[in-house]
């Protein structure tokens, strides 16, 4: 089995590229001990400490975060760095050549119930001319990532990987190497899963409840198949069932807080599950565009997010063409 950096030299994929991604998985490698010692090292749990996000911190939100901005800005081909845990950017050398934005711990409400978890990482070029640090460098449409991935940490610790052609995963081994288990993934165009969650239904836009009261009509139904459903609150987790498998995977813009677009976060959930997604074939939008289209106002903005199969993706957006919506005025 390939080696994660003989497989991507052989791809001749950017030797500065492949040093910072191989950098990133020696953080994700300690998440991953980190995470495996769980209860005997004490660190499961909340802190009193709430992030920009107003989430309340759990303690391995502030280990995974830490872990990474320390290795990553030891890195010199790294300007800065921007964290779902972080108010604003941190920066390291201002001769840099890479912006990496990160959710260090996506789907932690799950960790004290030892449900999979994960990294998740876009990595951006610092733009042309020498601009100040700012988050303002931070600011690129996700069509401009370089690379994008995440490190799933289930009953194995898998990364899901694309540097712009196609998807590759790696599983760590004992050894602590990552060795290639599945290349060139692809996502099926036509599915019958799908993943929401279902509490939110009173929330939801017309254009939602009429697709999803569709599909739960089965084939019965104006869809004329039965559909099964999935909800982990790890959207790690779920999109890695649909590069798996494929599937629709949806969090979409709800009344709760009709100013915010979503609850997902676009610079380090929406745009680099995005990239993983397109570069494997499937959609992935906003329910009305492409996400890798949005431009990014704020670092920490949120988006709504309907990814997966291209078909099913598609469907239900022509749900939201025809229907009358309440945000797209
Ligand atoms: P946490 O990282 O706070 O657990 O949030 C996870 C997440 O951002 C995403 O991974 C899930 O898909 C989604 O939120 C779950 O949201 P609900 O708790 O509303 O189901």
């Amino acid at each position: 089995m390939q080696l994660l950096s003989a497989y991507l030299k052989h791809h001749n994929t950017d030797t500065e590229l492949v040093e910072l991604i191989e950098t990133l998985m020696v953080a994700c490698k300690e998440i991953a001990l980190q995470l495996r010692e769980g209860a005997l090292a004490g660190i499961h749990g909340t802190t009193d400490n709430t992030n920009v996000q107003g989430e309340t911190q759990k303690k391995l939100d502030i280990i995974s975060n830490d872990i990474l901005k320390e290795v990553l800005l030891d890195n010199p081909l790294v300007r800065g760095v921007a964290s779902e845990e972080e108010d604003d950017p941190v920066f390291g050398n201002p001769n840099g050549r890479f912006l990496v934005t990160f959710d260090p711990l996506d789907g932690s409400s799950n960790i004290d119930i030892n449900v999979s978890v994960g990294t998740i990482f876009s990595i951006l070029e610092v733009p042309e001319g020498d601009a100040a640090d700012s988050v303002e460098l931070f600011l690129q449409p996700g069509r401009r990532q370089v690379a994008a991935g995440y490190v799933l940490y289930g009953p194995s610790a898998v990364l899901s990987l694309t540097t712009g052609e196609g998807v590759n995963m790696f599983t760590l081994a004992h050894t602590g190497d990552f060795l290639l288990t599945r290349e060139d993934v692809k996502i099926p165009n036509s599915t019958k899963e799908f993943a929401i969650n279902m509490s939110n239904h009173r929330f939801w836009e017309p254009a939602m409840r009429n697709y999803v009261g569709d599909l739960l009509s089965g084939s019965e139904g104006p869809r004329e198949k039965n559909y099964n459903m999935r909800w982990i609150a790890s959207m790690v987790a779920e999109v890695h069932r649909v590069l798996t498998r494929g599937g629709i995977f949806t969090y979409p813009w709800d009344s709760r807080d009709p100013q915010k677009p979503g609850k997902l976060r676009l610079m380090y959930e929406g745009n680099p599950m995005s990239m993983l997604v397109e570069q494997a074939g499937g959609r992935s939008t906003t329910c009305y565009s492409d996400i890798l289209d949005v431009d990014p106002q704020h670092i920490h903005q949120r988006v709504a997010v309907a990814l997966g199969s291209s078909e099913e993706v598609e469907t239900l957006m022509r749900y939201h063409r025809e229907t009358p919506s309440v945000i797209q005025q």
